[in-house]
């Protein structure tokens, strides 16, 4: 299959979608590493399997013994509760099947985001061969690798939308459903709160903990606890729930506002709650495994304690036997897998459409929030990243390579459009309108990142130098270098952004002249943004009242070309 767009792109290679690899498994550190689409899993398994053997022997033998059965006579798995609610309100219902759809929309779009840069590491700097986890196999040595290469191709029965290097897609439906999932967990939490509904759920007596072990005990031993068909939660069923509400969903969406360039180049610490962005990757992604995980279990439970009488109470709030439940509840599944497969048809037939539904709702919501944050950029010189990935075609035109062989002496910054004073200026001239440096965290769209220092002119003194006209709102970055699907790369920020203190355009990055492939002789810094925004080898500057009349008029090469967001604040 291939990018459709009613603007008819011309395909490149990394969109092939006949071409790409599919995902594989290795894990472990560099020294010690399964490897093998089958063998990793063969040999997680095998492990996982004598535990639960060992585990469920060592179960029955203390369940049987004397201590065994009084323990559990003493803490018996289901606790009566007072005040407890029974029923499960038309609202309850609601948002549980709401919540569903939501989960499984995230979770597609979140492998399929995955799926770009295969990789998930414990370090800051995400170095090839550190990955704890990677689907994709080693980085090749001796020849050009960028992340684009990297990305693997999903079936679109796993991913939204399937294929290969379709991460802008993906996003708008991750912050699609994300904003919407957070919104309802929120009315969630207020209406449990003020219908007392919160009692079934959050543990309010020591009990509930040797109680859960009861049920525990009973679950290996393949019997259900007694007490079952009883009113409320089984102890352990009660903890399960309250950790999913309580501590994996915030989780989730933590760990997740941990991928943002803005909030991290604002709030280091934040990021450090987790260690860094890949660990709070990482744990996003054992989030989703978690999900999953629990979705599995809570429907083999529901399934084994009463099918019919559960699916009754899950749609009707009322546990009949009728087949009415049992009925609807098949409907809601159906629409589910319906609403997903629309989800993916409309992907390919309109991505437009899609990227101008994101723009109009949740990137608007970033904009407002996470893009209005002042980036503060203040790194620890000693973070800075060994390994830096590279992303983006060298520029190959004759004029770039005379520039560069000659030191760049001839080059010169062309900054045009809306403005008073348009200029042409050297290098020279540019670090004498004033100097910078900062460190930043760079994230790129696919998930990698890297920490370092940047030295360069601050936009802000630019701007001052050219004075943009009253009408000028964005300046356009033009490059040297090419895009993937031909023509130069280009990209527009808000002026907003650009005169923020840490704004610059960058000639030196680690205290070095700023190396070819990092965009030499200069480059954007916008820490604000995603990496895609990061225009190098920048051959002019346009300032213009909005970006409709460039290129396909969607706010850059990317955006027009892939549909990526024009804000990526995250
Ligand atoms: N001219 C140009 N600039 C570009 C790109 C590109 O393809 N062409 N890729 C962008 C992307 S997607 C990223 S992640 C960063 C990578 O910067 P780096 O190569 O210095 O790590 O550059 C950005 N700037
Ligand atoms: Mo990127």
């Amino acid at each position: 299959m291939r990018l459709s767009t009613p603007e008819r792109v011309v395909p490149h290679p990394s969109h092939d979608q006949s071409g790409g690899r599919s995902p594989t498994v290795a894990m472990g550190p560099g020294w010690f590493r399964w490897r093998g689409r089958y063998r990793t899993v063969v040999l997680l398994a095998v492990p996982v399997v004598v535990l639960a053997a060992v585990v469920l022997v060592a179960n029955a033998w203390w369940a049987a013994s004397p201590a065994g059965r009084a323990f559990v006579a003493a803490h018996p798995c289901h606790l009566a509760q007072a005040d407890v609610p029974t029923d499960f309100p038309a609202w309850l219902r609601g948002l549980h099947w709401f919540n569903l759809l939501l989960l499984v929309l995230l979770a597609r779009s979140g492998l399929q985001i995955l799926a770009d840069h295969p990789r998930l590491y414990a370090d800051a700097h995400s170095t090839p061969g550190r990955e704890w986890l990677r689907f994709r196999g080693p980085v090749p040595r001796g020849r050009p690798w960028t992340s684009l290469d990297d990305s693997v191709h999903l079936s679109g029965a796993v991913g939204l939308p399937g294929g290969r290097h379709t991460v802008g897609q993906a996003r708008s439906w991750h912050f699609l459903a994300a904003p919407t999932w957070i919104a309802i967990g929120v009315a969630y939490l207020v209406l449990l709160v003020v219908t007392g509904e919160w009692r079934r759920l959050v543990p309010t007596s020591a009990a509930l903990a040797p109680s859960a072990v009861s049920c525990a005990s009973s679950y290996a031993r393949f019997a259900l606890p007694p007490g079952e068909g009883a009113p409320g939660y089984n102890a352990l069923q009660q903890l399960t729930y309250f950790a999913t509400v309580f501590l994996a969903a915030p989780a989730a969406v933590l760990t997740g506002l941990a991928q943002s360039p803005a909030l991290v180049n604002r709030f280091p610490r934040y990021e450090r709650l987790f260690g860094n962005r890949q660990i709070a990757r990482s744990l996003h992604f054992l989030l989703l495994c978690y999900f999953a995980v629990f979705t599995v279990v809570h429907v083999a439970v529901v399934a084994i304690t009463g099918l019919r009488r559960n699916l009754n109470n899950m749609v009707f709030g009322a546990p009949g036997h009728g087949w009415a439940g049992p009925l609807l509840a098949l409907a809601i599944l159906a629409a589910v897998v319906g609403l997903n497969v629309a989800a993916n048809v409309t992907t390919w037939r309109w991505p437009r459409g899609l990227q101008t539904a994101f723009e109009r709702t949740s990137m608007r919501l970033v904009r407002a929030t996470l893009g209005r944050l002042r980036p503060s950029a203040s790194y620890p010189a000693r973070t800075v990243s060994p390994y830096f990935w590279a992303n983006g075609l060298l520029p190959d035109s004759e004029r770039y390579r005379r520039l560069a062989d000659n030191g760049f002496r001839d080059y010169r910054l062309r900054v045009c459009g809306a403005v008073e004073r348009p200029v042409e200026l050297t290098l020279e001239q540019l670090r004498a309108l004033g100097t910078a440096s900062h460190v930043s965290q760079h994230n790129c769209i696919q998930g990698w990142s890297g920490v370092a220092a940047w030295t360069g002119v601050p936009m802000a003194a630019l701007i001052d130098r050219v004075r943009p006209l009253p009408q000028a709102r964005w300046a356009v970055f033009y490059s040297y270098g090419p895009g993937l699907s031909g023509g130069p790369y280009y990209d527009a920020h808000p002026l907003d952004q650009l005169c923020a203190p840490h704004c610059l355009l960058a000639w030196a990055m680690n205290g070095e002249p700023l190396p070819l492939e990092h965009g030499a002789p200069l480059r954007l810094r916008n820490e604000n943004e995603l990496g895609y925004k990061q225009v190098k080898w920048i051959e002019r500057i346009e300032f213009v009242t909005d970006y409709h009349a460039v290129g396909a008029g969607h706010g850059g090469y990317n955006e027009d070309h892939k549909f990526y967001g024009v804000t990526a604040a995250i």
